[in-house]
């Protein structure tokens, strides 16, 4: 089998990365180790920034997007006991806000969009090798039914995410990889209950708390644990005592409990393998960079970067030329390392770290009251939050 692009991983960026090559008549195959429903059923992020909303618009995906969605024009961060920070985003940036859509939606519509095209995606097939990186006919390996095959390509975009096999068949030395492991993780829920009124952070003695949402019925919680916490260890009564001490809603009268539907431990981790290719194979998402979740960024910088893959592409397959294949890892890089700043600063600004000094604790506390009284500071956050402007590569 031959394809001008073979994508693999069937995650936001390599479905993003899909559709937007489709849109170009290119022809690619996207090949996803798991089964359609395992990954329609992964719960993971939830805030889209406008950039990731006007490229599901572009792409004619934003039907279910618009009817479903909830927008949230700011965040709240409680601390000291009872003080509050209250981001309202269209007053600092001009009226931009994000938008709540669970990442498993946003690979609902993606899926269901490229299966009903008629466009190559293979389910439950496993790439197991790349080989001829560095000749302009790379190929991949892969197992599907018990069956090896092979699938020659002119591209190959590494969309695996960051225990895929791209970034790994990178020969040693050539990759620069920056790696920042916090210590702490966060254990996450879904419940059938009504979210408290804004997306809401919390920097408490006990550790960091989130209440997030995913519709009017649905909340996605967040308690900081221990790096390696089991999910086991919390009774639902244990998680929602804990929640409600963390917002200062110690008399339960804000926050509404629920069925819990979904519980699970993520890490909480900062990670960038630099350059972003490596001859025919370019890295994107996951597979090239970690993001804190602190920051809602992780699914919003694999549409970015696919965003300037397409681009690239585009430009090769229709003139030959790689002068933006080549710009590709640098333009990427630029936007990587400043969305790493901002969740690693937002994790840091609201985590219990078990190290932190007496003296660090209030440099940090004394980062929150800056913030409860600098617009400045308001503003900077909330710039970052909205999403940064795609730059023109
Ligand atoms: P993905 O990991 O989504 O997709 C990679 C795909 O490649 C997967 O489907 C995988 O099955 C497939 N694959 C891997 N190896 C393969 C192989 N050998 N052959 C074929 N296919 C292969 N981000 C946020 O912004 N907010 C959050 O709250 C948040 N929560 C998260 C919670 C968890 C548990 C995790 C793991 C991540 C979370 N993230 C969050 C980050 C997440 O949203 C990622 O940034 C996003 O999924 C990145 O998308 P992709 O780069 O497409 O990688
Ligand atoms: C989520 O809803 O998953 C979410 C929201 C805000 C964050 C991180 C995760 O900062």
């Amino acid at each position: 089998m031959h394809a001008q692009v073979g994508i693999i991983g069937a995650g936001p960026a390599g479905l993003f990365l899909a559709h937007l090559l489709y849109r170009e008549g290119i022809d690619c195959v996207v090949l996803e180790a798991r089964s359609r429903a395992y990954v329609e059923d992964r719960v993971r992020a939830g805030v889209l920034e406008q950039g990731t909303v006007d490229l599901m618009a572009e792409l004619g995906l934003d039907q279910r997007l618009r009817r479903e969605c909830m927008i949230d024009e700011a965040i709240d961060i409680r601390f000291g006991g009872g003080k509050l920070v209250h981001v309202h985003f269209p007053e600092l940036t001009a009226g931009k806000v994000v938008t709540i859509y669970g990442q498993q939606e946003v690979v609902k519509d993606l899926i269901a969009a490229r299966i009903a095209d008629g466009a190559r995606i293979e389910f439950e097939a496993e790439v197991t090798g790349l080989d001829g990186l560095d000749g302009d006919r790379p190929t991949i390996r892969y197992r599907q039914g018990g069956t090896e095959h092979t699938l020659t390509c002119d591209i190959i975009a590494g969309c695996d995410g960051f225990h895929g096999v791209a970034r790994p068949a990178i020969p040693d030395g050539v990759l620069t990889t920056y790696d920042h492991v916090f210590p702490f993780g966060w254990l996450g829920i879904l419940s059938e209950s009504p979210p408290i009124t804004e997306m809401t952070y919390a920097n408490h003695d006990n550790g960091f708390a989130l209440c997030s949402r995913r519709s009017p019925k649905i909340s996605r919680h967040y308690l900081q644990v221990a790096a390696d916490e089991d999910a086991a260890n919390w009774s639902d009564d244990r998680f929602w005592n804990e929640l409600h001490i963390r917002m200062n809603d110690r008399d339960k009268s804000e926050i509404i409990e629920g069925r819990i539907f979904q519980k699970g431990v993520t890490p909480v981790r900062a990670f960038v393998a630099a350059p972003m290719r490596y001859g025919r194979l370019f890295l994107a998402g996951d597979a090239a960079h970690i993001v804190p979740p602190t920051g809602a960024k992780g699914l919003n910088l694999a549409a970015a970067d696919v965003r300037v893959l397409a681009r690239a592409l585009t430009e090769f397959f229709r003139t030959n030329s790689m002068a933006r294949l080549d710009r590709y890892s640098d333009t990427c890089l630029r936007r990587v390392w400043k969305v790493v700043r901002y969740s690693w600063y937002m994790t840091s600004l609201l985590h219990r770290f078990p190290d932190h000094t007496p003296f660090e604790r209030n440099v940090q506390l004394a980062e929150l009251d800056y913030l409860f009284s600098s617009r400045a500071g308001r503003l900077t956050i909330a710039e970052n939050y909205v999403g940064l402007p795609l730059e023109d590569e």
